[in-house]
């Protein structure tokens, strides 16, 4: 069974969103195109307390796209964005969203971020999604939406760590930073991932 997974298609992300990922707009016709190549669609969404401390605002004195630690744990401090019960924490329009089975939320705990639709980035909790896939008898995953060089990316590792056959669509994902996709493409390769073209489906 292949399953698709929809990675953080959200206002927020999006052209005019809080934390807008450039030309993330792009990718949602192709999304909208390939859905029923497969046997499975979820999505995640990203869905964050308004204390999040992965948000500046919540760091006197940081800015935005600053670096800090978390945990122990490095961490990008993010402008606010996906809080719960925003629009802008909503699933675009925009997307098919008709076939999707089930959505993953992930970010709730204010205290750790969470970029995989899988773990915290601690690995401290799980979502519950790797056993929702096996219990679908999924075997190969693949991944699409924002943002290619942290939540697709996170995702993806994750993806393989848990035994599926991952493959990122190149086309169906845009990235906060370019050169930061080219290194999780390289990174995911190593680990045994693959990048398709949603043109190969
Ligand atoms: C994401 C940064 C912060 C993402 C989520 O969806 O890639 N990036 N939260
Ligand atoms: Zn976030």
């Amino acid at each position: 069974m292949k399953a698709l997974l929809l990675i953080d298609i959200q206002n927020d992300f999006l052209p005019g969103g809080k934390l807008a990922v450039p030309e993330g707009d792009q990718i949602i016709p192709i999304v909208n195109q390939m859905q029923d190549k497969f046997d499975l669609v979820v999505a995640t969404q990203d869905w964050h307390p308004a204390n999040h401390q992965s948000f500046a605002s919540n760091h006197i004195g940081k800015q935005a796209f600053e670096v800090t630690e978390l945990l122990g744990m490095e961490q990008v401090l993010w402008p606010d964005h996906c809080v719960q019960g925003t629009s802008g924490a909503e699933l675009s329009e925009d997307l098919n969203r008709h076939s999707i089975e089930a959505i993953f939320r992930k970010g709730m705990d204010p205290a750790i971020d969470s970029y995989s639709g899988f773990f915290d980035n601690g690995r401290l909790r799980s979502t519950a999604l790797a056993d929702f896939l096996l219990g679908k008898q999924v075997k190969e995953v693949y991944l699409a939406g924002l943002a290619g060089d942290y939540c697709v990316y996170f995702s993806a590792k994750d993806a393989l760590l848990e035994g599926f056959q991952t493959f990122v669509i190149e086309d169906a994902t845009r990235s906060i930073d370019v050169l930061g996709f080219e290194r999780a493409k390289k990174d995911l390769q190593h680990m045994g991932g693959v990048i398709v073209h949603s043109n190969m489906l």
